[in-house]
Formats: structure tokens, sequence, C-alpha cells
């Protein structure tokens, strides 16, 4: 955890959890690979049908620097438990532990030449991998226009694309929701991470009875979150990946202004002192945010919240679907039909009722609409990574002579 905490500058203890992560899905997958029988099917005119799964092939696995090691192992353990081999390219950002991987495939005695490592630039590498004829299959998670420009240029050689995109997710809270849990629920679920997560619950819709105590709440206690050395136990939240990504969030914290949002807390870079060697941000809540401004639209991939108010449950879902994404979202309430009702009207891949950990292992992950495709995690997933074939196979005792010649 101290490589990728260097690698990528969020705190110890989270890159610690996403290590273990990674551990359990190799574990996972492992004995999900002993599960696979095929099927047989009986068919007419004596044949026998068998269905049995291949490996797709060489797998081009394109990984973003959010979660360098734990999303590279959401593509690899599938791949392997099917049989592909692997060309995994990180991001140019954090190349660190993809390497520390392929040392360890090595020292584990995986074949060489099973998993590959390259290292590059996205428009450089990236673009040559997806272009590549003898690639059969791209594993993409990152922004949605590169998802776009890679399902293009993977058109061309009809490889098969699965690609894990960005968020706009929705948080939820009803006036009928345990209040406590939805204000520390819907903090980690922008914060964690410096909110550069694609689940990340970066938009806040909350019932106008309880807007204003909840926007004030949530800000007092952002304002409290321990931001600082990644290396430090005690510390909430650590660097951003690069100042660059600084400029971008402020530039949409300013536009969000501008457009008539409301600061309530927040809303500036750390700089200087601890903050000197990083790329800081204050944890940071937009309030009176209408859905249609582009911070309400367009993922900033920073730790900042907007807080829309909502009347009815129906204007709840109606504001948590306008969006060109998918992903996830949270209902918060003690209603227990109404959790299931909004669970399910919301057009996203996953859902949490009072809870912001979607994406544990088992639980199929992946967006609807412009968050992409294909869904992994899963049992399923291996159907991601292998071609199906069918084999009919003649038992009957006569040759078959259909012309009778
Ligand atoms: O990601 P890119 P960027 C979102 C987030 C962010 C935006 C852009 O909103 O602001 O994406 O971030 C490789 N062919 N997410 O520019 O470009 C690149 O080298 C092939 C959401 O950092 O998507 C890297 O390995 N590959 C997200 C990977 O794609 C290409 C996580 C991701 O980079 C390529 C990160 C090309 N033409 C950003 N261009 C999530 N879903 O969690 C780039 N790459």
């Amino acid at each position: 955890s101290v490589l990728e905490t260097t690698n990528v500058g969020k705190v110890s203890w989270g890159t610690f959890a996403e290590l273990k992560d990674c551990v359990e899905l190799l574990e996972f997958y492992a004995g999900v690979a002993a599960t696979d029988a095929g099927e047989t099917r009986t068919l007419p005119g004596g044949h026998l049908g068998l269905v049995v799964k291949h490996p797709v092939g060489v797998c081009a696995q394109i990984v973003p620097w959010n979660y360098p090691a734990m999303l590279a192992m959401w593509k690899i353990a599938p791949a392997l438990a099917a049989g592909c081999t692997i060309v995994l390219k990180p991001s140019e950002l954090t190349p660190v532990t993809a390497f520390a991987f392929a040392e360890l495939a090595k020292e584990a005695g995986i074949p060489d030449g099973v998993l590959n490592v390259v290292n590059g630039y996205g428009n450089e590498v990236g673009q040559a991998l997806v272009e590549h004829p003898g690639v059969d299959k791209v594993a993409f998670t990152g922004g949605t226009a590169t998802g776009k420009q890679i399902m293009t240029t993977a058109a061309k050689t009809l490889k098969r694309v699965t690609l894990e995109l960005g968020g706009k997710s929705a948080g939820i809270v009803f006036e009928d929701s345990d209040y406590e849990a939805a204000l520390a629920g819907t903090l980690f679920g922008i914060y964690y991470s410096a909110g550069q997560s694609c689940e990340a619950r970066s938009r806040l819709l909350i019932q106008r009875s309880i807007y204003d105590k909840f926007v004030a709440d949530f800000a007092a206690k952002a304002q409290k979150i321990k931001v600082g050395n990644p290396m430090e136990k005690t510390t909430q939240m650590g660097s951003l990946i690069s100042l660059q990504r600084v400029t971008i969030v402020h530039g949409y914290v300013e536009q969000g202004i501008a457009e008539g949002a409301v600061l309530a807390c927040g809303g500036k870079a750390l700089t200087g002192g601890e903050y000197g060697n990083g790329a800081f941000y204050a944890p940071t809540l937009l309030a009176n945010v209408d859905n249609a401004m582009a911070v309400a639209q367009e993922e900033i991939f920073g730790p900042v919240a907007v807080a829309i108010p909502f009347d009815t449950e129906e204007d709840a879902i109606r504001i948590a679907n306008d969006s060109k994404y998918g992903l996830a979202g949270t209902v918060w309430t003690t209603n227990g039909a109404r959790a299931l009702r909004v669970a399910q009207a919301v057009r996203t891949g996953l859902m949490g009722v009072n809870t912001i950990m979607t994406g544990q292992t088992g639980m199929p992950f992946g967006g609807f609409k412009e968050s992409g495709f294909g869904r992994e995690l899963a049992i399923d997933t291996l159907n991601l990574y292998t071609e199906t074939k069918s084999i009919e196979y003649y038992t009957g005792a006569k040759p078959l002579n259909p012309f009778g010649l």
C-alpha cells in the first residue's frame, strides 16, 4: 500500500483496502474458473450438443489512475481465469503497481507472455493496442470521451469491447431517512478517494423539508475532514492525482458559482506547508444547484458535491435520471417499499439502499447509458473473456446421407 499511495497520492488505509480487494478477487475467480462445466443439449436427429467456452484470446486491458492496482486486478483476475493472455496498459500517471504485479506474476510462476505490462501514453500505446489486429478484446476503464474513441477504433477490427466509464451518481436523501446515517454516508460517498471515483455520489438530491439543515450539517462535517499527507494513518483525504486535476476541479467550482450555485464549504486549492508536495483541494459543497448546471451534469472527478433540492419521490427519480450517465446511486430512506421503488426506477447499473458500498466482489459492476457496458466483479464476467462454441456431435448408428446418393 505504500507503493500504491506513492503511485497515486491517496490515503494508505484506502490503498491497503484496495490491495486486499485484489487478493480477494484472485481467490474468487480461481474458484469461479473451476465451476465452468459447459452445457450439453440433447438435439433431434441423433445429435448431441456440447456448448463450450473458449478464451477470447489476447486482451488489451487499459486502466486509469484513480485505483491503479485494484482496477487492473478487476480485469486481470477474470481474464486469467478464462485462460486469456493479457497486455495491461496502466495510466501513464500511475504505472508503478502494474509493474509490481508483473514481477509478482513471474515470481508466482505464471508463464512468460501471459501477463504483459506496457507503459505509455493513451494516444500512442493505448491507441496502438486498440488498433492491433492481434488483439481480440479491449477492456477499458476511464473517461467516457476516451471510451467512445476506443469503441470507434475497435470497430475497424470488430474487437470485443467492454467499457467502464464515468458517472454522476445521485445520493437521494429522503426526509424519512436515518439522518445521521445519511449524513455520514453521503460524506464518505463523495470524499472517499478525494472524489476521484467513477461511482462517487457527486449529486446530493435532498428532500426540501430537510434541505437547509442537511446542507449546513454536511458542510460543517466536510470542513472537519483531515486533508493531508496520505501516508499518515489519521489522514482522511489525500492528494488529487495532479495539479492539473486541481485546476480542472477549481474551474468547475468557479463555473458553478458563476451559474448561480452557492459555495457552502471548500472551493479552494490547499497549498503551502504540508500541502506543498501534493495536489490538494478542500472538500467542497455547492448548494442551490439546479440539475441543468454543468456542475450537476459533468463528471468533476474531484472532492466536489452538489446539493439539489427535490419535493416528491417522482421528482427525485426524474432528477436522478436526468443525466447522460447511469453508473450508481444510493437511496437513503427508512421506508422499505420506497427504497426498492426508487432503487429500481433509477436507471443505473448499481444502487445502494442506505449504503454507498456498491462494488463488492461477486456483485456485477457496470453502467447503463454513457457509463458504459459489460459487468465486472461477478461470476458472469467470465462471459466477457470467453467465446461460446457450439459443437454438434452426431451419435447415430447410420451415416447421415440427406441426398440419398
Ligand atoms: O482518462 P482517460 P483521463 C474520467 C474523469 C476524468 C476523465 C478524463 O471524468 O476527468 O475521465 O481522465 C488511456 N486509446 N475518468 O484523461 O483518458 C490512458 O492512457 C487507448 C473516469 O485521465 O480515459 C489511461 O491508461 N487508450 C474513470 C486510460 O486510457 C487511451 C477513471 C484512462 O485515461 C486513449 C479516470 C486512447 N485514445 C478518469 N486515450 C473511471 N471510470 O473510474 C487515453 N487512453
